[in-house]
């Protein structure tokens, strides 16, 4: 069994009906346990394309799946979930992206790990820091790279929101939550 971190992500149509059909078809997917939930945050977006806000998670799961074969999971769950195709860090009913995997490194066309540019990300890092605090990328915590970047660009917007997915959490996983 391996522990690995999701990141979601939505900035188009009812993005909590899609967040929350993506996290109930991720715990329903063989091989997939979620462990933990983060808050869910307001962010501004990143990259350079002008478009709406994102609300943005971050899951913990178990799963006995290798890398590539939780990445084919989590785009059956972003078609689930009512994902479209559209152009680069655009707009996206849902994404699902693979941020870490236990302490596995991998660079293939398909899917690179860590998430190459997660620690450019306060959408990323400060939902992560709920669910992982500890965990080691890049020879620093979670935390510390979180810590770091809301200090090195401020300017990324990124608010906790009073979106209580705590009833669907306890539903998928009663014995374990979020801290
Ligand atoms: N995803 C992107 C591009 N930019 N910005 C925010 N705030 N949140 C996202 O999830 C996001 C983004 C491409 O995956
Ligand atoms: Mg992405
Ligand atoms: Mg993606």
């Amino acid at each position: 069994m391996t522990e690995a971190c999701l990141g979601l992500g939505t900035n188009l149509g009812d993005r909590e009906a899609q967040l929350c059909n993506a996290l109930a078809a991720l715990n329903a997917t063989p091989g997939i346990r979620i462990l933990a939930v983060s808050r869910v945050f307001r962010t501004a977006p990143w990259g350079g394309i002008a478009q709406p806000d994102f609300l943005n998670l971050c899951v913990r799961i178990e799963t006995p799946l290798a890398p590539l074969d939780l990445l084919a999971a989590c785009k059956a769950v972003e078609q689930h979930a009512g994902r479209q195709p559209r152009e680069r860090w655009g707009p996206r009913e849902i994404d699902i992206d693979i941020l870490l995997m236990d302490g596995a490194e991998m660079t293939t066309p398909e899917l690179t790990l860590p998430h190459p540019r997660l620690t450019e990300r306060r959408f990323v890092l400060e939902p992560l820091a709920d669910i992982a605090p500890d965990w080691v990328t890049g020879g620093q915590t979670v935390s510390a790279h979180a810590a770091a970047l809301r200090t090195a660009d401020p300017a990324q917007a990124c608010v906790a929101q009073e979106i209580a997915f705590d009833g669907l959490i306890q539903a998928l996983n009663p014995s374990r939550n979020r801290p």
